[in-house]
């Protein structure tokens, strides 16, 4: 079912069952991300953030673009004073703080804001044409939107350093061999794969996959051993929700859990 109701410009968005995927639209531009996509982007992802009927997002281009990064001809009338008065990019951090499970589904160009908005994502996937990339040292930049901390965390500081500072683009099954992407698929399964992995994690009872992304998240943050204080404590808090007692009873019955 197709679901344009918003009048979205940008973007299209569609529900199948718990799944919401919102698919950058601006072919043209390879998908550049603009002040309106960003708006859109946030506008949809925000309500649909806290609606129970909705487990999981996927984030998605067409088969030439993800997203070529920030919109060039954008960035490039701004001053030092129209950035930092209305924190250009706050937007992006709001997106990234979004608490429904987040799947980046990459074909062609991930660059610049395009590689760093996959990054904002909890998995993501790749087509055997995707390239990755943190351009941004060749147009006289740096990455904006948190290229240069999460690449960092999730690749290491070598491939961080090498990709940030020589600007090469990388493809899919090196993305994989670093640790950027988590599957590669031919082309044409890619959109199949993304909703099959979608379904199942929009299958799982919400809170309870949000307290382990959580856990997951804050690896990043802490050290170990208060990582490992937080999962104890959402471990704990988990036997006060009903997705505990029904999934652990289900399995004991030998029958499938009902979780909602
Ligand atoms: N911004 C604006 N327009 C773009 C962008 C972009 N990032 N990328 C491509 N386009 C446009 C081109 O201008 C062109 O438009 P037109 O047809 O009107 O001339 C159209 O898309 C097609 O592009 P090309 O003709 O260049 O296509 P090619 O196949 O020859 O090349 C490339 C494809 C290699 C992807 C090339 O377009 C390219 O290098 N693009 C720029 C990549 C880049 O530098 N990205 C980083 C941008 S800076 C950034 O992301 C900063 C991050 C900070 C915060 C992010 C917040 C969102």
């Amino acid at each position: 079912m197709r679901d344009d109701v918003q009048g979205y410009e940008t973007i299209l968005t569609e529900k199948v069952g718990r799944v919401l995927t919102i698919t950058l639209n601006r072919p043209k531009a390879l998908n550049a991300l603009n002040s309106q996509v960003l708006e859109e982007v946030l506008d949809c992802a925000s309500i649909h953030d806290t609606d129970p009927d909705i487990g999981c997002m996927v984030f998605t281009g067409n088969a030439r673009a993800f997203a070529a990064g920030a919109d060039i001809a954008e960035l490039n009338v701004q001053d030092y004073g129209s950035m930092y008065e209305t924190a250009f990019f706050a937007g992006w951090d709001r997106f990234a703080s979004l608490r429904t499970p987040k799947v980046a589904a990459v074909s062609g160009y991930a660059l610049g804001g395009g590689c760093e908005l996959a990054m904002m994502c909890d998995v993501i996937l790749a087509s055997e044409t995707a390239r990755f990339g943190q351009p941004e040292v060749k147009i006289g930049c740096i990455p904006g939107i948190g290229g240069t901390q999460r690449l960092t965390k999730l690749v290491g500081r070598a491939c961080a350093m090498d990709m940030i500072l020589t600007g090469r683009m990388i493809d899919a099954p090196e993305a994989q061999a670093i640790g950027l992407v988590s599957r590669v698929v031919p082309e044409e399964d890619l959109h199949s794969t993304t909703q099959e992995v979608a379904a199942t994690i929009a299958s799982y009872p919400k809170d309870i996959v949000m307290m382990a992304r959580a856990c997951v998240n804050e690896a990043e943050e802490v050290g170990l051993n208060a990582g490992l204080r937080f999962e104890r404590q959402m471990y704990h808090a988990l036997y006060g929700l009903p997705a505990q007692r029904e999934g652990m009873t289900a399995f004991l019955e030998k029958r499938p859990p009902k979780f909602r």
